[in-house]
């Protein structure tokens, strides 16, 4: 049923704090596509797209945001700068007149890698309300 599906997508989606896959793209020991980057952001193409633009912005210190839902008062800078760098991708990639961002955060939301990203999607008409 419904609520056991959820308690196994939460088991397998939990947030450990564990170090995650985005490290070693951050550090360039796994390849990615990257699209823009900075001090403070790193913005690649998702592996898996949802839309012919698809790209994340993560912050490159994750400094307990593994998820948004994590937040504290002294993210609100880097909280900020990601949403911007999702402008200047939305720009470089050609779809600043229409995209969207999302963040999943939390098991129910169907975030499974918690390094804290944006999404960046855009380049075909997108739907509302998301699934
Ligand atoms: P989510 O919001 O946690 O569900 O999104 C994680 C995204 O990370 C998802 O769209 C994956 O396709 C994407 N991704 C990736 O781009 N590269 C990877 O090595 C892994 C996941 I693991």
């Amino acid at each position: 049923n419904n609520e056991q599906a959820a308690a196994r997508a939460a088991a397998i989606n939990a947030d450990t704090g564990a170090p995650t896959i985005f490290d070693k793209i951050i550090n360039k020991e796994i390849p990615s596509s990257i699209v823009y980057e900075d001090e403070k952001v790193l913005a690649f193409r998702d592996i898996s797209p949802q839309a012919p633009v698809h790209v994340l912005i993560i912050p490159k210190f994750r400094d307990g945001l593994t998820e948004l839902g994590k937040a504290d008062a002294r993210h609100g800078e880097i909280l900020g700068q990601l949403l911007y760098a999702a402008k200047i991708v939305a720009e470089k990639e050609g779809i600043a007149d229409g995209f969207r961002v999302v963040i999943n955060s939390g098991a129910s939301a169907c975030q499974s890698v918690y390094h804290l990203h944006m999404h960046v999607l855009g380049g075909r008409q997108m739907n509302w309300p998301p699934g």
